[in-house]
C-alpha cells in the first residue's frame, strides 16, 4: 500500500446556493480523497482569504503551478508537513496568495485520502479507538439577519439543541419534528407565510425576535414531551451585522431598536433567562472580547459561544481565554485553512474548557467531512442545520456512523449544560 500522492485534481463546481466552489482530488495509488469547500455569507472579518483577488480561477491555476509541484511524492499521511508545506507556499498570514478555500480543500483531501489507503472511515484515522461519541445536532429552525429578507427577525438563527437525546438517531428525528412543527404552526398562523426557506433549509417568515423564541420554545417543550428527552433552544446572533461601528450601536432594523454595548448585555441576559438558552453565539460584536468576557461571567449553564470572534484561531482563541471571554467555539476549517490549524485550536479548546462546536457553512455542498471532524476530534456538537440537502448529508453521515460503531457508540457529555 503506497500513500504517495501522485496526482492533484482541482475544479470548480457549485455550492447550495449555485455559486462556484472549489473541489480538489488527491490521488495516492490506492485512494482518492476528494473535497470541496463551503462558503460563509456573515463571514468574520479576521478569516483567513477564501480566494486570491481574482478568485477560483486563479486559485485552480495556483494549484497547477506552485501546489502540484510541491506536493507530489510527498506521503497523505503526513498530514502536519503538508499543512505546513501549504502555508510556506502561500507565505501570506491569511492565504491571500492560494486562497483559505483553496487551502481547506487540500487539506482535508490529503486526510481523506490518507484514511482511505488505511482502509479507515476518516473519523477513525482522525480520532483512532477513542472516537467513539456522537454529537448533538445544534439545527437552525428560522432564519433571521443577513440569511433572510424582508420582514424577518434580525437575529441571524434560531436554532435547537435535544441536549438529552439518548442516540443520534433521535437527536436529528427530535430536530427533524421541531422543524416540521414550526412550519405547521407558521403555516396556520399566517396567509403571508409562503412556506419559503433560508440557505440552510430553516423557515423564512415574518415574525419579530421575541416571536420566534416563543414560538420555538412552545414547540420545543411539545417535542421534548413527545420524544421523551429535552430539547432546548439558542440562538445564533451574528452581532457583527448588527453593529454599527460608527454610532456604536446594535441595530435591530426590523424590530425598531438601537442598543449601547450595556443594553445588549442585558438584552442577552434577559432572552436567556425568559427562554432558558443552553447557547448563544457571537452575542457582541467580533471585536468585543470584554462584554463576551462579562456575559460569560454572569450566565449558568449556557454557552457563549464565539464564531466571528475567534474564527477557529488559536491565537484569538488564546486571547479570549485571558478574559474567560466565552466558554465555547465554533470550528469552521475553512476559517483557518487547514486540517493541522483547527486541530491544534480544538486540542486548546479542550484544554482550557472551551466546548468546541464543528460547523457548516450557510453556503455548503453535499460534502460530509464535518460530520467525521466532529466524531474524529470528539466535539461534543456540531452545528449542521436540519433539512435541506447539504444539511442533510452531514446528518445522514452521522447516522452511518453510529450504526458503524454498534454498541460502543454513545452520546458525547454535554459539559457546563449538566
Ligand atoms: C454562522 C454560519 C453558519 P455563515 O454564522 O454560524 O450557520 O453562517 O456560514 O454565513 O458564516
Ligand atoms: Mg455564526
Amino acid at each position: 500500500m503506497s500513500t504517495v500522492i501522485d496526482d492533484i485534481v482541482a475544479r470548480k463546481i457549485f455550492d447550495s446556493r449555485g455559486n462556484e466552489t472549489i473541489e480538489v482530488d488527491v490521488i495516492t495509488p490506492s485512494s482518492l480523497g476528494r473535497v470541496s469547500a463551503p462558503s460563509g455569507a456573515s463571514r468574520g472579518k479576521n478569516e483567513v482569504s477564501p480566494y486570491p483577488r481574482k478568485g477560483i480561477d486563479e486559485a485552480l491555476k495556483k494549484i497547477e503551478t506552485l501546489v502540484v509541484p510541491e506536493l507530489l511524492g510527498m506521503n497523505v499521511d503526513m498530514q502536519e508537513g503538508i499543512d505546513e508545506m501549504l502555508g510556506e507556499i502561500d507565505g501570506t498570514e491569511n492565504f491571500a496568495n492560494i486562497g483559505g478555500n483553496t487551502a481547506f480543500a487540500l487539506s482535508l483531501a490529503v486526510a481523506e485520502a490518507a484514511a482511505n489507503a488505511y482502509g479507515l472511515p476518516l473519523f477513525q484515522y482522525l480520532g483512532g479507538q477513542l472516537a467513539c461519541e456522537l454529537p448533538y445536532p445544534l439545527g437552525n429552525t428560522i432564519s433571521g439577519g443577513k440569511h433572510a429578507r424582508g420582514k424577518t427577525p434580525d437575529i441571524q438563527e434560531f436554532l435547537v439543541l435535544p441536549i438529552a437525546a439518548r442516540n443520534f438517531q433521535e437527536a436529528a428525528k427530535a430536530n427533524a419534528l421541531i422543524h416540521k412543527k414550526v412550519g405547521e404552526k407558521l403555516k396556520k398562523a399566517g396567509k403571508d407565510f409562503g412556506g419559503g426557506r433560508s440557505d440552510e433549509g430553516a423557515w423564512i417568515a415574518g415574525l419579530n425576535d421575541h416571536e420566534a423564541l416563543e414560538l420555538l420554545s412552545n414547540v420545543c417543550e411539545e417535542v421534548s414531551e413527545e420524544m421523551g428527552f429535552e430539547c432546548r433552544v439558542g440562538l445564533d446572533m451574528a452581532a457583527s451585522t448588527l453593529w454599527n461601528p460608527k454610532t456604536r450601536r446594535y441595530v435591530y432594523s426590523r424590530g425598531g431598536r438601537k442598543l449601547d454595548s450595556d443594553e445588549q448585555l442585558e438584552h442577552v441576559l434577559q432572552l436567556i433567562e425568559q427562554f432558558r438558552l443552553v447557547y448563544v453565539e457571537d452575542p457582541f460584536h467580533e471585536e468585543d472580547f470584554k462584554n463576551f468576557a462579562e456575559l460569560t461571567r454572569k450566565v449558568r449553564q449556557c454557552l457563549i459561544c464565539g464564531d466571528d470572534l475567534f474564527v477557529t484561531n488559536e491565537k484569538r482563541l488564546r486571547h479570549g481565554m485571558k478574559l474567560n471571554a466565552g466558554n465555547a467555539i465554533i470550528i469552521k476549517v475553512n476559517q483557518v485553512g487547514t486540517l493541522t490549524r483547527a486541530i491544534r485550536t480544538v486540542e486548546l479548546a479542550k484544554k482550557a474548557g472551551y466546548v468546541p462546536i464543528v460547523s457548516h457553512r450557510s453556503g455548503d455542498t453535499v460534502d460530509w467531512h464535518v460530520a467525521h471532524l466532529a466524531v474524529g476530534l470528539n466535539c461534543p456538537i456540531i452545528k449542521t442545520g436540519i433539512v435541506e440537502g447539504a444539511r442533510i448529508a452531514k446528518i445522514n453521515e452521522l447516522i452511518r456512523i453510529e450504526e458503524l460503531l454498534g454498541n460502543r457508540a454513545r452520546m458525547a457529555s454535554l459539559p457546563r449544560l449538566g
